[in-house]
């Protein structure tokens, strides 16, 4: 349901339009698979095709300087990308805003290197530092009117939220969400309730991700309460790629990878003078329109009959997208990986993909999945099939998205490149990482809630409540609805009292699929974000079942639950959760075996309460999380763990954290990492003296150590930290000569010399 139209919405907030009343398709059969997927019959578009529609070429438009949106049919190109490097990416983004000419409100985030929306690229473990500037002038800012649950003032004399403390939010101000990360929502990385950005203010973004992210698609997008849906229609999405899914599931390992960013727009005024039923509002992908009925698709441009890795998100504001590939008359199969950024496993800790024809995609959703493009020449399309979203809910007709077009000559259009070469998932690089959600395959739930979501008679207050509380919109200074201890899973039943779908989505956390209306089904992927269909006026009301997983210690605070359609959510349908660290006894160190060392020195603490099993546990040194290396396997029991000083590491406490609970500390002194400037000979027989000199090569306490494919090579003669002579062995074999500048343990300072 569109509450606001687009001149409403730059004008007057809370200004309702009357509800579009949608007729519901005669016979749509749905066999609901686990998780909302659905195996849909008789598909209406199978053979329908819009790209005989040519569409004129409009005349450029300066919108396009600020937030540029491309021309119609254009080919869909991946976005740009910024990668991390040495565990951080850091950029700037300006939030922009700027009205097109058909009369519709563009925002856009652009990096500080001039990219529009770009792809955020990390690693699980890395920490994402955005430089965040709200440029829309502060003389744009208007006077913010009450909604239900807000508390507002004029925003042009309010400032940026430094301590995330603000108490009001106007039409101008933004912030940042990063829809599925499982990160902490405290101040400066995902909380959205109280930080609050305002025009001309900036604000630090300082993410960590977990070393134990799962691989996969997530994506960021505003978050001010009452002027998220404006925000996001107007087209301020982006994506973010947790690298490695290859080593979760070695089946996309080197194949093409194609990013699909599916957005929403609202309707210009001339198309809602169209006759007939519209959708509630216009789509777009990877910013080419998609404005329906009668437009001129994008084209992706494939190689024939090749396998690609396809990663789509929808990050539409309030269309679901019921994803569907037609090659000619058939549907061919979706070879499912991911669903909502974490692989798929089997319940048992294996990777494993779904087969599925179709996916259903709430505002939010993402999914990743292989497909075998068409052959040369066959007709082929991406499409938005019909959804009913129920009697009061928005129209979303059936929509090509693009035509996939498949040629030997064009291998690799549209695809993401790195100084001319596309970008294929690479090679598998890592044993199987630690899934993160392994311990829900036999997780029990300690609690049961019931939630449910319901609308005012008169369409102005849209409400998630828990059952036995009192429907009321979201209040940013509201107590919050619900209070749990971190290191629990919870079950909770969403219900849907209305006549329209909903989505529900959860800031922070994953949840699995317990049951569809009350009844058990068996799904071992884990979303963010799931639709709950409409009510259809008499009989039970739909629902799902939901594992709740809070057990991370990680994530305490407080952070919000809503519906993802987000002109449902500015009008109130969202509550907040208050996650309180864990009661369980507190971890304690007795003895720690060194109290220095450099990067990759192996340490062992000893204590009590430490957990049989690391979990979601923590050893930190000064807040870097240590984890296992490709050199070193960390090795955690209830009295003792064994791991290595972690790179990015600085002098301070080492804390173990079990449950969110911080044990009593060790000072730790981290010594610089060794440097090698040179090597002198790099090559030689056994019995060789070799002068590696350079900078911090011995530690302090004189534990340099120097391996040759690690094998310890001997020193000879006298030794300082930047200098060291050693003598090569009998039996040596030429490779990669490393200084560690703390003893045993891992090292980056390496030169390669070669045994003849
Ligand atoms: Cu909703």
């Amino acid at each position: 349901m569109r509450f606001l139209s687009a001149s409403a919405q730059r004008s007057v907030f809370c200004q309702l339009a009357l509800p579009l009343l949608v007729l519901t398709p005669a016979s749509i059969a749905l066999a609901q698979l686990p998780g909302g997927m659905h195996a849909m019959a008789a598909p209406a578009l199978a053979q329908e095709s819009y790209s005989s529609f040519a569409s004129a070429t409009p005349a450029a438009d300066p919108a396009d300087s600020v937030c540029a949106r491309q021309p119609v049919g254009s080919v869909i190109s991946s976005p740009s990308q910024l990668t991390s490097t040495n565990g951080v990416l850091e950029t700037t983004f300006s939030f922009k805003r700027v009205v097109d000419q058909a009369g519709l409100t563009r925002y856009c985030y652009i990096s500080n290197t001039g990219v529009q929306a770009p792809t955020l690229r990390v690693n699980p473990g890395d920490q994402l530092i955005i430089h965040f500037v709200n440029d829309i002038p502060a003389s744009a800012a208007v006077k913010a009117q009450a909604m239900p649950g807000m508390v507002m003032k004029g925003d042009a004399a309010a400032a940026a939220s430094s301590d995330c403390s603000a108490t009001s939010v106007g039409a101008t101000s933004t912030n940042m969400h990063f829809h599925g990360l499982n990160v902490s929502p405290a101040c400066h990385q995902d909380e959205v309730i109280h930080t609050i950005i305002q025009p001309g203010a900036s604000f630090d973004y300082t993410v960590q991700i977990p070393a134990n992210e799962p691989s996969g698609m997530y994506w960021y997008h505003p978050h001010p309460h009452g002027f998220s849906q404006s925000q996001v229609l107007g087209g301020a999405t982006g994506i973010i790629i947790v690298e490695g899914i290859q080593n979760f599931n070695s089946a996309v390992a080197g194949l093409p990878e194609r990013i699909l960013v599916i957005r929403d727009q609202a309707l210009t005024s001339a198309e809602q003078k169209i006759s007939g039923a519209q959708p509630g509002d216009d789509l777009s992908l990877n910013y080419v329109p998609v404005n329906y009925p009668k437009y001129t698709p994008g084209v992706i441009q494939t190689p024939p009959a090749t396998k690609e890795f396809w990663r789509v998100a929808n990050t539409s504001a309030n269309s679901l997208i019921n994803l569907e590939v037609n090659i000619g008359a058939t549907h061919p199969t979706l070879q499912i990986v991911a669903t909502d950024g974490v692989p798929v496993t089997d319940g048992s800790g294996n990777p494993t993909t779904l087969s599925a024809q179709n996916v259903v995609l709430p505002p939010g959703a993402r999914v990743e999945f292989i497909l075998v493009t068409p052959n040369a020449g066959q007709g082929a399309q991406l499409i938005a099939q019909t959804w009913n979203n129920g009697p009061q809910g928005d129209a979303d007709p059936g929509r090509p998205l693009a035509n996939i077009v498949a040629s030997a000559s064009t291998s690799d259009g549209g695809l993401p490149r790195t100084s001319g070469t596309p970008v294929t998932i690479p090679a598998v690089n890592h044993s199987l990482p630690p899934l993160r959600f392994k311990a829900l395959d036999s997780a029990a739930a300690t609690v049961q809630r019931n939630l449910y979501f319901s609308i005012k008679s008169d369409f102005s207050q849209f409400y998630i409540t828990v059952a036995g509380q009192t429907p009321a919109p979201f209040s940013m200074d509201g107590p919050p609805n619900i209070t749990v201890h971190a290191g629990t899973v919870e079950q909770w039943t969403i219900s849907n009292h209305s006549l329209m779908d909903h989505a529900f989505h959860i800031h922070q956390i994953h949840f699995r699929t317990l049951a569809i209306n009350g009844s058990p089904v068996t799904d071992y992927t884990e979303r963010d974000t799931i639709n709950v269909p409409h009510w259809s006026g008499s009989g039970a009301y739909p629902s799902v079942t939901l594992l709740m997983d809070f057990s991370d210690p990680d994530i305490v605070g407080t952070f919000v639950y809503h519906c993802h359609i987000l002109s449902h959510e500015d009008l109130g349908m969202m509550g907040s959760i208050q996650v309180l660290p864990s009661t369980s006894p507190a971890p304690t160190l007795t003895s720690i075996s060194r109290k220095y060392g450099a990067y990759g020195a192996v340490v062992t603490v000893n204590g009590t309460n430490l957990g049989a099993t690391q979990g979601n546990s923590t050893l930190t040194f000064n807040g870097v999380p240590a984890s296992s290396t490709s050199f070193y396997t960390m090795t955690w029991s209830n009295t003792s763990i064994t791991t290595t000083v972690p790179a990015r590491a600085t002098t301070g406490d080492v804390v173990v954290t079990v449950a969110g609970n911080t044990s009593n500390g060790f000072g730790f002194v981290v010594y610089p990492d060794p440097v090698i400037t040179r090597i002198s000979p790099t090559s030689g027989p056994a019995g060789t003296v070799v002068t590696v000199t350079g900078t911090a090569l011995m530690d302090p306490q004189g534990q340099g150590l120097v391996t040759l494919n690690n094998v310890t090579v001997p020193f000879t003669g006298t030794q300082s930290n930047t200098a060291l002579r050693v003598i090569i062995p009998k039996g040596a074999t030429s490779g990669e000569l490393r200084v560690h500048a703390s003893g045993a343990g891992d090292s980056n300072a390496a030169s390669t010399f070669t045994v003849n």
